[in-house]
């Protein structure tokens, strides 16, 4: 349950009202805890509340938020600019339209990558509420490669590959892995009780994660914090980072990471 619908006796405060914030913020990484991203309304969004976990003004180079679309809500008129985006399906089920794609109804876990320059537009489906977790940057061309296409699928489909061959720990790379066209991955990260990281990472990527299920511990610069499903954090370049679950249940994040181009 969302601390925000925590039913409150009259008379009584909500637990976390005063003062306790898990919310973190510095100058190479942060904590969003759901409940303390506050909200935005933007003109090419109507019913349509924005919760901006990064943004450049955190020190990011990309914006990720959370998009919560009420029944009959969504975009405006279709969107194209610069951007390319990644959406991915939190709650609810959104109607997509891409430009040169037939028109897909996402569910949860149904994601998206919108190429700079392609018009897209986004509508919460069956008179119902949706909440969609959107990413989007300036796309950085690579010398030789092309932009990628648009691509359209969902968790399910992607294959869960052991890259560290450590037992209970598994990685779906929701954007093709290796293609140098793409200047990012998006990745699920998941872990069962008792996995962890065998090392310290300090890397020069960024990072954007949202915690899909579970909860665990994450090391961050030199402190620990606890964050749970719904959390968000924002990791800046060679912020050193480690993960372990906690709980019975498997954990996992969507994790962004910027990748395949060379320092300018
Ligand atoms: O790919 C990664 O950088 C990943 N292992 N980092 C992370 O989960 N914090
Ligand atoms: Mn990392």
């Amino acid at each position: 349950m969302h601390p925000r619908d925590i039913p409150v006796k009259p008379g009584r405060i909500r637990p976390g009202a005063f003062g306790h914030n898990r919310g973190v913020v510095k100058s190479n990484y942060a904590i969003m805890p759901p409940e303390g991203v506050m909200d935005s309304y933007l003109p090419n969004w109507e019913k349509t509340t924005i919760r901006f976990q990064a943004a450049p003004q955190l020190g990011a180079r990309f914006a990720q938020a959370l998009i919560e679309i009420e029944p009959g809500g969504g975009t405006r008129a279709p969107i194209a600019d610069a951007l390319e985006r990644f959406l991915f399906v939190m709650s609810g089920a959104v109607d997509l339209a891409i430009e040169g794609l037939p028109p897909a109804r996402l569910e949860r876990e149904g994601f998206a990558y919108v190429p700079p320059g392609v018009r897209f537009s986004l509508a919460s489906a069956d008179g119902k509420a949706a909440a969609v977790n959107g990413l989007k940057r300036p796309y950085e061309p690579a010398d030789g490669f092309g932009a990628p296409e648009p691509i359209v699928s969902r968790r399910a489909e992607v294959p869960v590959v052991n890259r560290n061959g450590t037992e209970g720990r598994g990685w779906q790379h929701l954007l093709p892995y290796g293609d140098m066209r793409f200047d990012m991955e998006m990745n699920i990260l998941s872990f069962a009780p008792g996995t962890y990281f065998p090392d310290v990472e300090t890397h020069i990527n960024e990072h954007g994660l949202v915690m899909l299920e579970g909860q665990g511990m994450y090391l961050l610069g030199e402190d620990w914090h606890e964050v749970w499903a719904g959390d968000f954090i924002w990791m800046g370049p060679y912020c050193p980072q480690l993960f372990y679950p906690t709980g019975w249940e498997p954990s996992a994040y969507l994790l962004y990471k910027d990748v395949n181009r060379d320092v300018r």
